[in-house]
């Protein structure tokens, strides 16, 4: 059975001493090559899931050597015969929970005693990822990624990384998935985009909603974009972004962005408001202009009058 189902790796190369981290380290050192930007390992029951690292930018920058992907079957490190990773809870209750030894023999193989690496748990029982996470791991040079599955894995295994290794237990939203896979997904592309060379136009990286934390646009999301042809379907493009004054078109996207904030994320908006800094973002709430205020008190969001008179 797992021989037929699971002994691929999602194209990627399995696990070996010879692209272990230690060993590119030493290589690294000999050549005095930079080697990859950052290393990701995922460790999970299901390599296949990950075979969309292989696509578009992120699969490109893999090929070039930009960032280094190597994805582990768990069961490598399950050495009875039925390889099994799971086993009933201690106190009951339904389902299963993932064992400790797998995790731990997979985490001493790829986190050799010694080297930096930050390990990363998905669960819908962590700390928020946001953007100003993504924008911390980017700077990292190796992170593991535990995928579980069940109930979750033994909480002994996050206990005793911590003692070896920086760990983050972290959930992308508040709902509950089968496992951790799409979760690990969805953070490897939100980190990858921001590596450098890897987004083909280095200001949408930057500019886009939640862009980088600081900008002009932090703690906002993004209004409506538009391209060709100028009237669709007897629809115009709004008149301003057609005019070639950049002061203008400028203003009227961010009278969008301060809109659409306000109805789609009125906890983004009120954090605008309040001054306080911006949830997510890792930086300090953005400077409001008297036209931002009249925007967002015309959407529902009103200020002191003393912050309307400055
Ligand atoms: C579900 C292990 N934040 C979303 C999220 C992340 C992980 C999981 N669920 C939701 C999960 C089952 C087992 C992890």
């Amino acid at each position: 059975m797992r021989e037929g189902r699971f002994h691929d790796r999602g194209g990627f190369p399995a696990y070996s001493a010879a692209n272990s981290p230690s060993s590119r380290a030493a290589w690294r050192q000999r050549t005095g090559d930079g080697g990859a930007q950052l290393r990701i390992d995922i460790v999970t029951i299901f390599p296949e899931y990950f075979a969309p690292l292989r696509v578009s930018l992120i699969g490109r920058a893999a090929q070039r050597g930009d960032i280094e992907f190597g994805v582990h079957d768990l069961r490598t490190w399950a050495h009875d015969p039925h390889h099994s990773v799971d086993d009933a809870p201690f106190g009951g209750g339904p389902g299963m929970v993932m064992k400790p030894e797998p995790w731990g023999e997979a985490l001493d193989a790829l986190v050799p005693a010694g080297h930096p690496a930050r390990l990363v748990l998905p669960t819908p029982a962590g700390v928020p990822f946001t953007q100003a996470t993504a924008a911390r791991y980017v700077q990292e040079s190796h992170l593991v990624f535990a995928c579980g599955r069940y109930e979750g894995i033994d909480a002994r295994v996050a206990e005793e990384a911590r003692a070896r290794m920086a760990v983050d237990e972290v959930t992308i939203g508040d709902y509950v998935l089968a496992g951790g896979e799409p979760a690990v997904l969805v953070m490897t592309e939100a980190i990858c985009r921001l590596l450098p060379g890897v987004m083909g136009n280095a200001e949408s990286a930057t500019d886009d909603s939640f862009g980088g934390g600081s900008g002009p646009m932090a703690g906002l999301i993004e209004g409506p974009a538009y391209t060709r042809p100028r009237v669709w379907r007897g629809r115009a493009v709004p008149e301003v972004l057609l005019s070639g004054d950049h002061a203008a078109i400028a203003r009227w996207r961010r009278d969008a962005a301060l809109r659409q904030t306000a109805v789609n994320r009125p906890d983004l908006a009120a954090a605008l408001v309040a001054g306080n800094p911006v949830p997510g973002s890792g930086a300090g709430g953005a400077e409001l202009d008297p036209r931002d205020r009249q925007v967002l008190s015309e959407a529902g969001f009103p200020f002191s009058g003393q912050d309307m008179a400055d």
